[in-house]
């Protein structure tokens, strides 16, 4: 159980994370901004405190691994890198402006404590699965870690992926399904019909968590430590959260997935962030 003080510390590096991604996004006028504010308590979550990382050794070998499969989703994850100290927060204000480090895209190569290269949806939980059995085989007790979008999931790569690790028993592959319910044309339902992530995942032989509010710090908290407890099977959080949660103007926004936005903007949207600390 998580006490008072942890709550609110998670809740409150969410608000920062949200609110840098966005005061990012809007220097450059336009970004995935749907997307990104899905996925900020989970990456509070990891990033505050479930993850066994060192910002000051990105490429520490006993490290967590993280994957965010879902690429496009990058400004949220470099706010949480940021904020731990992996970088300048100075770097934030390149995002996607060349010769930045900080492409719209995660990319291995150019951040650090990015560990894949990411963006081409579906890629990123096979790289998951063989970091894991990598560390597996090597006698780590390291966890990986990988969010993968639910539109995303309509690839056929996530079930390859998701078969493997289950015949292999890698407990110590946790991922997290961000069930905002959209993609970038209209819903999940509409364009692949139902996902029936917990059927495909249990015939994958994986343990599958269902966390009925995704965007709530203490039920995710829950969720991973029920994951960490699990022995012999991958767990899939599947994690109900809400495309632009915490923004009103994006939560609403018909099609949230990326669009323009401005200083002024930006500026109400922190002001809501830190409200709702
Ligand atoms: C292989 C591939 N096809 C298409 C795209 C273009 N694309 C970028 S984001 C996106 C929608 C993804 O939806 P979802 O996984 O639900 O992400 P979220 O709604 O959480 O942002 C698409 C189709 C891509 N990046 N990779």
């Amino acid at each position: 159980m998580m006490t008072q003080e942890q709550k609110t510390k998670l809740t409150g590096f969410a608000a920062e994370i949200r609110s840098e991604c966005i005061k990012m996004i809007s220097k450059i006028g336009v970004g995935h901004v749907g997307g990104c504010l899905s996925i900020a308590d989970v990456l509070a979550c990891l990033y505050g405190g479930a993850m066994k990382i060192d910002p000051q050794n990105p490429k520490w070998e006993d490290r967590d691994r993280f994957i965010l499969s879902k690429g496009h989703a990058g400004p949220a994850m470099y706010a949480a890198l940021g904020l731990k100290g992996y970088f300048p927060m100075a770097m934030l204000d390149t995002l996607n402006q060349p010769p930045t480090n900080l492409p719209s895209h995660t990319d291995m190569n150019r951040t650090p404590g990015v560990d894949m290269t990411t963006g081409s949806l579906g890629q990123g939980i096979s790289s998951a699965v063989g970091i894991a059995l990598g560390c597996h085989l090597k006698g780590n007790n390291n966890y990986t870690y990988v969010i993968i979008g639910d539109g995303e999931s309509q690839e056929g790569q996530v079930w390859e992926a998701a078969m493997f690790a289950g015949a292999k028993h890698l407990h110590r592959l946790i991922a997290f399904v961000d069930y905002n319910r959209k993609q970038i044309d209209g819903t999940v339902e509409q364009v692949g019909g139902p996902p029936n992530f917990e059927l495909k995942f249990k015939a994958c032989n994986w343990n599958v968590i269902d966390v009925p509010d995704g965007n709530n710090v203490e039920q995710i908290w829950a969720a991973i430590e029920l994951a960490k407890a699990e022995q012999s099977k991958p767990s899939a959080i599947i994690l109900h959260t809400v495309k632009g949660k915490g923004w009103s103007y994006a939560e609403t926004l018909e099609n949230n997935h990326n669009f323009k936005v401005n200083a002024e903007q930006a500026a109400e949207a922190c002001a809501e962030f830190f409200l709702q600390k």
